[in-house]
């Protein structure tokens, strides 16, 4: 069985631990597709937040208390990039994760598409599943915000539009927290941009395709954003699942209840499901698994069920990948 996941960082990464050792007992194969909405290049070097996550994290070179980046992490070149006055000040670079970012822009200016490069880098973290960006080409999330005039300090100095302006995500979530005025999420190159390579025979040869618990607004939609992708989804022959990030009306770490106020959507198990909508009513799921606090939860034309959501531990999270497949 071809098991496809859509992912973002740390929820998804946490979530393909569960189903990589599920697969590792039946001999499944699994392919993730990742998010690029939150790339950004900064010091003149392209990060990819959460194709880093889920490597480092099936890798065993994440730091698991601070949710992204290297365990053991020094940051030398941070500091030293601080005495220059080198801006933006307010992202943080370890020195061992800039490795990865030299190894990923050198072979980016050399050529080779994302989908490549990644594969090039997985050679050292052999994450035991298939890694593969939404795109090889630029997909950015901006967020168009109040900021006051002269705050921005995106690289490219933020687009000014009446008062509001439109910041990169990595801006908005780590400078702002957030905490700034918000009116809608922008997929910067969505319209151009193509599956990347491996991404639709993948979706086309899946027997099921999971949607980890990620961030819907920012970790799943900007991956449905690339054309063709979605579609690919919709049409083909697997169920897709959902697993809910919200337990309980809250996100169980992260931004996703900001996220969901910009869209309006109330930030429970029923407001995600919903916004994913069933595929019989233009959606993308065939079910939702929910928390079994939230057992009793209702979507328009959806079969939704509940399971503990918790992923405390791997056999916790591999109890999920069953409750989730026995769904499909
Ligand atoms: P990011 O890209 O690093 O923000 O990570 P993702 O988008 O993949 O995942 C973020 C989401 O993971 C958040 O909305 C969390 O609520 C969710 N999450 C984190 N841990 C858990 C967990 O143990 N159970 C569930 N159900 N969701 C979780
Ligand atoms: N998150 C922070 O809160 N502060 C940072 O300085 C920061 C730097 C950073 C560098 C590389 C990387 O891969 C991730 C980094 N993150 C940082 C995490 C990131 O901003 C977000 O949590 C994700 O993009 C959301 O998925
Ligand atoms: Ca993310």
């Amino acid at each position: 069985m071809h098991i496809v996941v859509l992912t973002g960082g740390i929820g998804g990464a946490r979530f393909l631990a569960g189903v990589r050792a599920y697969a590792r007992e039946t001999g499944d194969e699994v392919t993730a597709v990742v998010n690029v909405g939150d790339d950004v290049i900064m010091h003149g070097l392209r990060i990819c937040p959460d194709l880093d996550s889920v490597m480092y994290t099936l890798g065993g070179g994440a730091d698991p208390e601070r949710g992204w980046g290297r365990v053991g992490e020094t940051w030398t070149v941070k500091n030293e990039l601080a005495a220059y006055g080198a801006e933006p000040s307010w992202f943080g670079l370890g020195d061992k994760d800039i490795a990865t970012h030299l190894v990923r822009t050198t072979m980016l200016n050399a050529g080779y598409p994302l989908s490549a490069v990644t594969e090039a880098l997985c050679a050292r973290w052999q994450p035991g599943v298939r890694l593969l960006p939404a795109t090889d080409d630029r997909l950015e999330t901006h967020v168009v915000v109040d900021v006051p005039v002269g705050e921005s300090g995106t690289a490219d100095g933020g687009t000014d539009d009446g008062g509001q302006r439109a910041i990169h995500f990595q801006e908005w979530w780590v400078r702002y927290r957030g905490d700034v005025p918000t009116h809608r999420f922008v997929f910067v190159g969505a319209e151009a941009a193509k599956p990347a390579a491996g991404v639709l025979d993948a979706l086309t040869s899946a027997d099921v395709v999971l949607v980890a618990p990620s961030n819907p607004v920012v970790s799943i939609a900007p991956i449905l954003a690339v054309p063709g992708l979605r579609e690919a989804l919709t049409t083909g022959r697997a169920p897709v699942v959902g697993v809910s990030p919200i337990i309980g009306d809250a996100p169980v770490r992260g931004m996703a209840d900001r996220c969901l106020a910009v869209l309006d959507v109330p930030c429970t198990a029923a407001g995600v499901g919903g916004l994913y909508g069933a595929r019989s009513a233009g959606g993308i799921l065939d079910g939702w698994l929910v928390d079994t606090t939230d057992a009793g939860t209702t979507v328009p034309d959806l079969t939704v069920r509940a399971a503990p959501l918790w992923m405390t531990d791997e056999a916790a999270t591999v109890a999920m990948v069953r409750a989730a497949l026995e769904l499909a």
